[in-house]
């Protein structure tokens, strides 16, 4: 741990009362340890990694790595998100194992598709106990579908005439080909899926939802992406330690190779760090 009232953790907490500010050659130690906190969505393919960690950017602002980016950017995460959307299989337990356990978050993806939240419920829960950690439902999709205008008309129109949704998704797909309707309905069913139209549906059939803004407000609602701030909070002392201890690998090579020997020895020898 790093006192934050001595003189390296009023550095790099930035209270420069009592220190001479930042020591040349030291900033980029300090904007490492002060930047902002960074998620990697990981899990097996096909998961839904990419909605998620969309869903993270644009829902929660907070950085997130997706799938597409180099493996070294991913190790240098803060915290990772471990997507699942089942039970875990053999493969999940063994890339679990892999990360760290105070700094990793589990998820079931796509919650959406198991039809119901109760069995979504149901299911993550019996992740829970397979894995030891707490798993929440998050729909992906859901918490960033942001029906459209022209969307919330069309499903205006739908619901007016009482169609409701399908049992089988691909049978509310009608409309002759390559007709607004049924590219509609296609767009529809791609960023909703079966269980976010058949929610609009009812909510506009029931009267819940009278503009598009609230219907959004009710997919986010259901979508569980609002449970993960906390789960973030959970993890942010273990991210500090985990700074901490790049801090402290840092000043070692500093003193090691010399160059900033005096002040890298200065700080590391300040009674405030404790080695181990
Ligand atoms: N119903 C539903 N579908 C989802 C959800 N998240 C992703 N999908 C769908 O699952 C498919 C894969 O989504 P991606 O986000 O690309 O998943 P990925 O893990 O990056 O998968 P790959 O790119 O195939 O490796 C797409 O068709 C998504 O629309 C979700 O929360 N609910
Ligand atoms: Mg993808």
């Amino acid at each position: 741990m790093i006192d934050a009232n001595g003189e390296l953790g009023r550095i790099l907490e930035g209270v420069p009362e009592g220190v001479s500010g930042v020591p040349p050659g030291f900033d980029t130690l300090v904007s490492q340890y002060r930047r902002g906190l960074t998620i990697a969505v990981v899990g097996r393919p096909g998961v839904g990694r990419d909605t998620m960690a969309r869903a993270v950017r644009s829902r929660l602002s907070v950085a997130a790595l997706g799938p597409g980016e180099d493996a070294s950017v991913l190790l240098d995460a803060d915290l990772w998100l471990y997507v699942l959307t089942g039970v875990p299989r053999a493969d999940d337990h063994r890339l679990l194992e892999e990360l760290p356990r105070d700094r990793t978050i589990v998820v079931l993806g796509k919650a959406d598709t198991h039809g119901d939240p109760e069995t979504a419920a149901a299911v993550a829960s019996a992740a829970a106990g397979m894995t030891g950690v707490p798993v929440n439902p998050v729909s992906g999709l859901l918490a960033c579908a942001d029906v459209t205008d022209d969307e919330w008309g069309f499903l205006t129109g739908l619901a007016e005439s009482g169609e409701s949704m399908p049992s089988m998704a691909g049978q509310f797909l009608v409309g002759p080909p390559g007709s607004r309707e049924r590219l509609l309905r296609h767009r529809l069913l791609r960023r909703l899926d079966r269980f976010g139209v058949d929610i609009a549906l009812t909510c506009l059939a029931d009267g819940t939802v009278a503009d598009v803004a609230s219907l959004n407000t009710i997919l986010r609602a259901i979508s569980g992406i609002d449970a993960l701030p906390s789960r973030i909070a959970g993890c942010v002392a273990a991210v500090r330690r985990e700074r901490e201890r790049d801090v402290r690998a840092d000043l070692e090579r500093r003193a090691a190779e010399g160059a900033e020997r005096d002040i890298a020895e200065r700080l590391l020898r300040m009674p405030e760090v404790v080695l181990g």
